[in-house]
């Protein structure tokens, strides 16, 4: 049994340094009322913790992995080799090239165990929260409602945006 406070998502990253540029994970979670847990575990600094928490995570009830790292980020993997459930990896923000190692480790897996992953700064983290949230709206009409509801909400900012335009283009002239 779960309730609406058990955990659905989790959230993992390899350093407590990633969570100030990933944080939009949780806010994108939270804007849809989704119970999450966040933790810090690494593949490479943490192996046997990140293998104990991929293999309980579904008996646990997590549905949805995100799994945030940088520079040679291999968490994502790792945990999606444990499990059965969809892992989404997020690569992290670096200095190097913004972060192309973090992108290419996370989304550059072998055949047979997928990665979801989700772009490396901008949209990434909110994105990575929102797939979680698509995902667990296949098994969830409410859910399902509002993630409707928000991108009806979407297009109606993008035509708003678009009539203000025409409007400065036209007092332009
Ligand atoms: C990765 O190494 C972490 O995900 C982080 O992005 C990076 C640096 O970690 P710290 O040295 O700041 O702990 O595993």
């Amino acid at each position: 049994m779960t309730d609406s406070s058990t955990p659905r998502v989790g959230i993992l990253m390899g350093s407590d340094s990633d969570w100030p540029k990933i944080k939009a994970v949780a806010a994108a979670l939270e804007q849809f009322g989704v119970a999450f847990e966040v933790n810090v575990m690494s593949a490479h600094r943490t192996p046997q913790v990140v293998q104990e928490y991929a293999v309980s995570a579904a008996a646990r009830g997590l549905s949805v992995i995100i799994a945030a790292a940088g520079g040679a980020a291999h968490l994502a993997g790792v945990v999606a080799s444990h499990t059965t459930l969809p892992v989404i990896g997020l690569p992290v923000q670096t200095a190097l090239q913004g972060g192309l190692d973090s992108l290419l480790s996370t989304v550059q897996m072998p055949g047979d165990v997928p990665v979801a992953t989700v772009g490396v700064g901008m949209g990434g983290p909110r994105n990575a929260g929102l797939l979680a949230v698509q995902i667990l709206a296949l098994g969830d009409p409410a859910l399902l409602k509002k993630f409707k509801t928000f991108k009806q909400g979407l297009a109606e900012k993008i035509s708003g945006k678009n009539t203000a335009l025409q409007k400065a283009i036209r007092e332009e002239k």
